[in-house]
């Protein structure tokens, strides 16, 4: 064989066969980036602690229950819910709770840090002014959404594929992903969140949350949109 040849049939090799590698079958626990007690006194330990261990990896063990029952394999937990018209419509709902609830709490602990951005600077603080005309007037905007979800759900900033932003919310585990929207930074409005801490008191929990907030994911998902990365 000619190297050409040879070159060709390796790349040829690796563009078939990658697709098929890099689909996942099962997967895996994010890490929580900080301690369950590091958010406090805003965020009490005892929710951080039940959160994720138990709503979170609840969500991420029935995923997997599901995907191994129909063979159903994915990119990434994203890109499912990027496709849901492809999913067997007999477990089409249970992978809308189960894969949202693992891709909306992995953004979530992200958008949290105890020393974080509290908020955005660059590019995306003006796409934000652009929007909303100032940082506070976004600020209300966001936290009138947050309280106004009516039972479960959370609150987004999401992108377009241009970069226009905007406030979305959603009910249950849904993801904005399945809207075609890039997600860019979420609030978790579900009793879980704030319970055990805030009891009915979600407006006090809200409010709490702006002192833990990060934008630092949020901005680099911003600048990455679009290139590559975000063109799964
Ligand atoms: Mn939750």
């Amino acid at each position: 064989m000619k190297r050409l040849q040879l070159l060709g049939f390796i790349v040829g090799a690796v563009v078939w066969t990658a697709p098929i590698f890099s689909r996942v079958c099962e997967f895996k626990l994010s890490p929580l980036p900080y301690e369950y007690d590091a958010l406090e006194p805003y965020i009490s330990k005892d929710i951080m602690q039940l959160h994720y261990e138990s709503h979170y990896k609840g969500y991420l063990s029935k995923l997997n229950a599901l995907l191994k029952e129909t063979s159903e394999c994915a990119v990434s937990v994203e890109e499912l819910l990027k496709r849901l018209d492809t999913i067997p419509g007999s477990i089409r709902t249970a992978v809308v709770n189960n894969a949202g609830g693992v891709a909306n709490h992995t953004l979530f602990w992200k958008s949290m840090s105890p020393t974080g951005k509290r908020k955005p600077g660059g590019k995306m603080l003006r796409a934000l002014k652009d929007k909303w005309g100032t940082w506070e007037k976004f600020k209300d905007e966001f936290t009138r959404a947050a309280k106004g979800v009516f039972g479960s759900g959370w609150v987004w900033v999401c992108a377009d594929a241009q970069g226009m932003l905007s406030i979305v919310t959603t009910t249950n585990q849904d993801s904005p992903l399945s809207q075609g929207l890039i997600p860019l930074l979420n609030l978790d409005v579900w009793e879980h969140a704030y319970y055990l801490q805030y009891f009915s008191k979600r407006d006090a929990y809200i409010d709490a949350w702006w002192q833990v907030v990060d934008w630092t994911a949020a901005q680099n998902l911003y600048s990455s949109i679009g290139t590559k990365q975000t063109l799964e």
